[in-house]
């Protein structure tokens, strides 16, 4: 019998081991590298975070929290949780911080599952106008255990009202309140939630997944001093891996690590808290304010320059990361321009706008944001040239010869702002 360390080798590359598999890897570095990812809940994490994601702590098992763990072995994890704690602690000016959810709806359930029974009321926004399926949406855990009311955004402005919010609280005296978005272009008012929270008994959760890393960069104001839960993911504005973490105040701690684990996680993946970590260290760097700060520049002009194209955009614009162009006087479905303008090679996503009378695999919207070209080292010159390239492709939606134009432009553009030079998985 051969020795089982040479049939199936501890160290050998992907692209000996599984040239199947290195090779679609390898293909989505180029998509990556060759596309424009506008995607507002997408980036591109540096190496250094990929590293620590790909590294051996995925083989550690480590229940618990440091120095108080179900398993042997965690000498090391121990270490590298505490410094994700620390630095995220550090970041955000957090009383106490849990970086092992897994994603930001387990954040979000780790946070109802601390603070509420099974039933109890939760004020949220209304994910048809831009809110979180974890924000109570009928098929998700979180609307089937939990009371939900939604508040959504005004029909004329299309921007949050908090005198709506305050008098939905005060008729539905709910336990929680949910200020936070996956689909909002306006900045959001923590400390007007945090006043209506007060006024009806209710605990706040700012959920910031989308602008976290503007939060950290001083490009949107904190969630941080109006809220008693702060939920994220890492992989957003931020730019860590694909993970999230929960702030509280310290009054909460208690039933927060216990929401986490054991009550809605097992064994926490120890290679994305290390991923984490290097997020947090990245973040907390004075550059990280400056590619923040470019982030909103750009998608002020990126906005700007789509307006000028006659393109109406959901609240007439956009204060962060993201913004949301209404196809509808176009009679253009979501589903029809992002499938086009990733033809050009410019990777949107269809989203519902409020009121929107089309389905949400259809949709009257496509939204764009800045996070992933503004990591490339783009600026706003390029949001000018890249505001006209999809004005292009939406105005001519059917003209191939356009579509190719607008294709070789984005080409070029990708290749000017090059990503992952040295990443490489399986030969080309
Ligand atoms: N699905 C994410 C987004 O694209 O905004 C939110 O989790």
């Amino acid at each position: 019998m051969p020795p089982t360390r040479d049939t199936l080798p501890l160290e050998a590359p992907v692209a000996t081991v599984d040239p199947v598999l290195a090779a679609l890897l390898q293909e989505e570095v180029e998509r990556q590298r060759d596309d424009l990812i506008l995607i507002p809940s997408e980036n591109h994490a540096s190496v250094a975070v990929l590293e620590a994601q790909g590294s051996v702590l995925s083989n550690k098992y480590a229940e618990g929290y440091p120095r108080a763990r179900y398993y042997n072995g965690c000498r090391v994890v121990d270490q590298v949780e505490q410094l994700a704690i620390d630095r995220v602690k550090e970041l955000f000016g957090a009383e106490h911080a849990n970086v092992q959810p897994a994603s930001g709806t387990a954040a979000n359930m780790a946070v109802y599952y601390g603070a509420l029974e099974h039933g109890d009321t939760v004020l949220a926004m209304d994910l048809n106008h831009g809110g979180h399926l974890s924000h109570g949406q009928k098929l998700n855990f979180s609307g089937r255990q939990y009371h939900f009311v939604h508040y959504g955004v005004d029909r004329d402005s299309e921007c949050l009202d908090l005198a709506t919010v305050r008098t939905l609280a005060q008729e539905h005296r709910p336990k929680l309140i949910v200020a936070g978005a996956s689909s909002y272009a306006r900045t959001i008012d923590f400390a007007g939630f945090a006043e209506i929270a007060r006024e009806v008994g209710a605990l706040l959760l700012g959920d910031m997944a989308h602008i976290a890393g503007l939060v950290a960069g001083g490009a949107h104001p904190s969630p941080l001093p109006h809220c008693d839960f702060v939920t994220s993911t890492t992989q957003k504005s931020l730019r860590g891996p694909r993970g999230a973490f929960i702030l509280c105040k310290a009054t909460h701690q208690k039933a927060i690590d216990r929401a986490t684990f054991p009550g809605v996680q097992a064994g926490p993946l120890m290679n994305t808290v290390a991923g984490k970590a290097v997020c947090f260290h990245e973040a907390g760097q004075p550059a990280f304010r400056e590619y923040a700060q470019q982030v909103v520049r750009n998608a002020a002009v990126l906005a700007e320059s789509l307006q000028s194209a006659d393109l109406r955009l959901v609240s007439g614009g956009t204060d962060n990361h993201m913004m949301v162009v209404d196809l509808t006087s176009r009679s253009l479905t979501g589903r029809d321009v992002a499938d086009r303008l990733e033809e050009a090679g410019l990777v949107a996503n269809k989203n519902v706008i409020p009121f929107d009378h089309l389905k949400p695999r259809v949709t009257s919207g496509v939204r764009f944001g800045t996070p992933a070209i503004t990591s490339r080292g783009m600026g706003e010159d390029e949001m000018r040239v890249l505001g006209q390239l999809i004005a292009d492709v939406i105005g001519h939606l059917d003209d191939d010869a356009i579509l190719e134009r607008v294709r070789g432009r984005v080409r070029e553009l990708a290749a000017s702002f090059p990503i992952y030079s040295d990443v490489r998985y399986a030969a080309k």
